[in-house]
């Protein structure tokens, strides 16, 4: 079947975008919605969302942005913005509804119509296979703690790949896979609501294992792909002087920062995990994980700062010192800790490096114009670009940059309540608004340079505060 499907969509052959991206990301479940139309199966976030009480104000995933069925408006937006790149994940359970075996034409075909709508408008397609919602009928075989799992991620990269891959040259395997396993399988905060140790750390494994197993599928079937994994990586404080929280901020660090990247890398786990992985290990695993890749995809936001827990890995997120301004939603702008951060990824991985989410939610209101005059997400994108030009100018290989997000969307726990968009969504009739934001960030992609940054970011920011 994907022989035929892969004939009547073949194109002109496509190549990745040679020169530095300007993109937006987003992902399936927080955006798409048509949750229960042609033929898509149930995710764990589906399931998530129907127990009371785990995600803020009852909020569900069944509507979303609608952007199924207005992902054409959502393309002329990004044209709009003037990007050259756009960052999206395939709905595991929209074209695999039971997560193997028989796939579904519907689903299938959406993701045609949206690559091709992106290459009409010039914006390069990067396709992440796995943004967290994973087909319900996965979970009940036990899901990222099943060892099968692998297999099964493989299959499913094999049909991603023959089906688009003569259209999109650029693929993820996994979104921030340290935020998955931990908040669903060790804290319990996130779906399938898991708090268990041993979940925790065959979930890791298993992800690690997908991953590299993708990663054979994935050149096998395209040839002249661009490949990568996107990983959150950013400095874990100790939240205090004491030697627990400075333990903890060590640990939390290598569940965090290092538990996908170093064997993916480096084919070892890190030190403090390496004992508790090593009972599901088998012979040759990390040969299979430490796969080469092409690319460090990195979302990064804020620093954290750790304090010791009772909790199974003994460690969680504390408040920053008082000093260290904040989001709306108490996230720290330290925008010296993303310079740090890519320069030290420059170093120890020595990849290209990719920035596919960065942005921040704030409480965006309509004025009485009818516009969003979201001056505190211009300061922080402005800080943090400003920080990206200081890696790149001492030496980091930073090949694109992507905001999180295009559209304020479904921000899983927390419901609609936390906006990160540039554009603005209302729920209520699916009307978007660009915001401030967004013409900041067009006239920053416009902007004249000799190298991906200049200061005509300064100028775009004051031009836009004089707009009020
Ligand atoms: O919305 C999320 C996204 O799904 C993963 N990275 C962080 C974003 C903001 O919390």
């Amino acid at each position: 079947m994907a022989g035929n499907i892969l004939k009547a969509h073949a194109r002109t052959p496509v190549a990745p975008k040679p020169e530095f991206l300007w993109g937006v990301s987003t992902s399936s479940f927080q955006i798409e919605g048509a949750a229960h139309i042609e033929g898509r199966g149930d995710s764990i976030w589906d399931a998530y969302c129907r127990i009371q009480g785990r995600v803020k104000g009852g909020d569900t995933g069944d509507q979303a942005c609608d952007h199924y069925h207005r992902y054409t408006e959502d393309v002329a937006l990004m044209r709009d913005l003037g990007v050259n790149a756009y960052r999206f994940s395939i709905s595991w359970p929209r074209v695999l509804p039971r997560g193997r075996g028989v796939s579904n034409e519907p689903g299938l075909a959406f993701y045609d119509r949206l690559i091709d709508a992106l290459l009409a408008a010039d914006i390069e397609p990067w396709i992440c296979l796995y943004h967290w919602d994973l087909p319900q009928a996965l979970d009940d075989l036990g899901g990222w703690q099943n060892r099968d799992i692998a297999g099964w991620f493989a299959d499913y990269a094999t049909l991603v790949a023959r089906r688009y891959g003569d259209r999109v040259k650029r693929f993820a395997t996994f979104n921030e896979p340290c935020v998955f396993t931990l908040f669903g399988y060790g804290l319990g905060w996130n779906a399938p609501g898991i708090a268990d140790k041993a979940a925790l750390h065959k979930a890791i494994h298993h992800v690690n294992l997908s991953h590299g197993a993708a990663v054979d599928v994935l050149r096998a079937s395209v040839p002249d792909a661009s490949l990568g994994a996107i990983h959150n990586r950013q400095p874990c404080f100790p939240r205090s002087a004491s030697p627990e929280d400075a333990n903890a901020a060590q640990r939390f660090a290598e569940y965090w920062n290092d538990a996908f990247p170093y064997p993916q890398q480096f084919g070892c786990y890190p030190s403090a995990l390496a004992d508790a992985i090593e009972p599901y290990q088998r012979p040759g695993d990390m040969a299979q994980i430490a796969r080469s890749v092409d690319w460090f995809g990195l979302n990064h936001y804020s620093p954290h700062y750790i304090k010791a827990d009772s909790n199974l890995i003994g460690a969680t997120f504390g408040a920053p010192p008082d000093d260290v301004p904040r989001t709306s939603i108490g996230w720290p702008i330290v925008p010296g800790a993303f310079r740090d951060t890519l320069l030290d990824i420059h170093h120890r991985f020595g990849l290209p490096i990719y920035v596919l989410e960065n942005g921040t939610a704030a409480e965006d209101k309509l004025d009485i114009a009818g516009g969003i005059q979201d001056a505190g997400r211009i300061a922080y994108l402005q800080a943090y670009t400003d920080a990206m030009q200081e890696a790149i100018s001492a030496g980091a290989d930073v090949r694109g940059y992507f905001v999180w997000s295009l559209l304020d969307n479904f921000e899983w726990a927390s419901g609609y309540s936390q906006r990160f968009g540039l554009v603005y969504v209302d729920f209520d009739t699916q009307r978007r608004i660009p915001k401030a934001s967004a013409r900041w960030y067009s006239d920053l992609i416009a902007a004249p340079r000799e190298s991906p940054i200049s200061s005509a970011t300064a100028n775009s920011v004051n031009a836009i505060a004089a707009k009020g």
